[in-house]
C-alpha cells in the first residue's frame, strides 16, 4: 500500500529531492508498484486537486461547505466560545471562515508546511477577522508540534476538514490523531476538542466517479505524479500507455488511484530499470471512506470521544466533534 505522510523537504546537492526519489525508486521495486500520495502534491498537482474541488462528480467539498454553512449555530452551542482554532494542513481552505464566523474563536493557529502559502492565507484571513489574533505555523502535522506561547492556556478546538485522514492507511491515522490531541493538550484545564470531516462509505458507482470524472481533471492530477517523475529524476516513463483507475476496494473501504499498464512497458527512473507487464499497476492513492461505527472505532483508537455528528442533506459526508 502507498505510505503516507508529509517530509520537510530535503534537497541534494543536484537539487533533486531525495526523499522524492528514494520513495520513487523503493516504490517502483515492488511487486505491487506504489508511491506515497504525497507526492502528487506539487504546485500542478496541488492546482489540479483546487480544480477536483469544483468538478460536478467530487462531492466532497460540496457537502462539507454545505455542512458548515448550516450548521454554524449548531458548532457555536456545541463547542462554546473562546477556544483557539488550530487548523492542521490548513493550505488555502475556504472552509476556514465559515468555522471561525461560526464558533467565536480566542484565536486561530493555522498549520502548514508550505510557510508561504500560509502566511499568505493568514493575512488574507486577517483581513476578514480584524480582531483575531493569528499565529500561523509552519510546521509537519504529522507530527506533535509546539503551538505559539501565546495560545498555551486556552483551550482548543482542533480543525481537520476534507476527510485528508481518509488518506491515510489505519496505522497512521492513528498516529497522526494521537499526535494531534498532544499537540492540542492544554497546559491546565478545559479538554482539547476536535472537528473533523470524514468522507462516508456509499454507493460505489458514486465513489468510483468521483474519483473518474467526466471531464478527466482526476486523471490529470494522477498523470501529473508520472510527469513530475520524468521531469525531476531524469526518468522516462510512458505516460500514453498508462491509464488512470479509480477503483473501490471493498476489503479496506477505500477508493484506490492507479495507473495501469496498457501494454508491457520498459523505462528508468534515476538510471534504474523497471518493467511492467500489460494489466501491471503503480497504486497512488488510497482514499478511505468511513461508515459511522468506523470513523468512531478510529477516534476512540486514538484517545478521542465522539461526541456530535453532522451530515450534509444528502447523507453524503460527515463532521464530527470529538473530546479527549
Ligand atoms: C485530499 N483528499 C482528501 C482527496 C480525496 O478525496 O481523497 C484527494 C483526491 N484524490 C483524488 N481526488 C481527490
Amino acid at each position: 500500500a502507498a505510505r503516507e505522510g508529509i517530509a520537510l523537504v530535503d534537497l541534494d546537492d543536484d537539487g533533486v529531492n531525495r526523499a522524492f526519489r528514494s520513495d520513487v525508486l523503493q516504490g517502483l521495486a515492488q511487486d505491487q508498484k506504489a508511491i506515497p500520495a504525497r507526492w502528487l502534491y506539487d504546485d500542478a498537482g496541488s492546482q489540479l486537486f483546487e480544480d477536483i474541488t469544483q468538478v460536478e462528480e467530487y462531492y466532497p467539498t460540496r457537502a462539507e461547505t454545505e455542512i458548515l454553512t448550516a450548521r454554524g449555530g449548531e458548532f457555536a452551542a456545541a463547542i462554546g466560545p473562546g477556544r483557539a482554532v488550530v487548523e492542521f494542513g490548513s493550505g488555502s481552505s475556504v472552509k476556514t471562515p465559515l468555522l471561525l464566523g461560526a464558533v467565536e474563536p480566542a484565536a486561530y493557529v493555522p498549520l502548514d508546511i508550505a510557510g508561504d502559502f500560509l502566511r499568505e492565507a493568514a493575512r488574507a484571513l486577517g483581513g476578514q477577522f480584524p480582531n483575531l489574533p493569528i499565529y500561523p505555523v509552519e510546521a509537519d502535522f504529522m507530527r506533535e508540534t509546539s503551538l505559539p506561547e501565546e495560545v498555551a492556556s486556552l483551550p482548543k478546538l482542533g480543525f481537520f476538514p476534507g476527510s485528508t485522514i481518509g488518506n491515510m492507511v489505519p496505522r497512521t491515522a492513528i498516529d497522526l490523531l494521537r499526535s494531534m490531541r498532544l499537540t492540542l493538550q492544554a497546559d491546565h484545564g478545559v479538554q482539547p476538542m476536535l472537528l473533523i470531516g470524514m468522507d462516508l462509505v456509499k454507493d460505489v458507482a458514486v465513489l468510483e466517479a468521483a474519483y473518474d470524472d467526466a471531464a478527466g481533471v482526476t486523471a490529470e492530477f494522477n498523470y501529473n505524479l508520472i510527469r513530475r517523475i520524468n521531469r525531476e529524476l531524469e526518468a522516462t516513463i510512458p505516460l500514453d500507455a498508462l491509464r488512470h483507475l479509480a477503483r473501490w476496494n471493498n476489503d479496506y473501504a477505500r477508493v484506490e488511484m492507479h495507473l495501469e499498464a496498457q501494454e508491457p512497458i520498459t523505462f528508468e527512473v534515476a538510471g534504474k530499470r523497471f518493467e511492467m507487464a500489460k494489466g501491471d499497476t503503480i497504486h497512488t492513492e488510497n482514499s478511505h471512506k468511513f461508515t459511522e461505527r468506523s470513523g468512531n472505532l478510529l477516534l476512540q483508537a486514538s484517545g478521542w470521544s465522539p461526541i456530535r455528528r453532522w451530515l450534509d442533506e444528502a447523507g453524503q459526508f460527515s463532521l464530527i466533534l470529538a473530546e479527549a
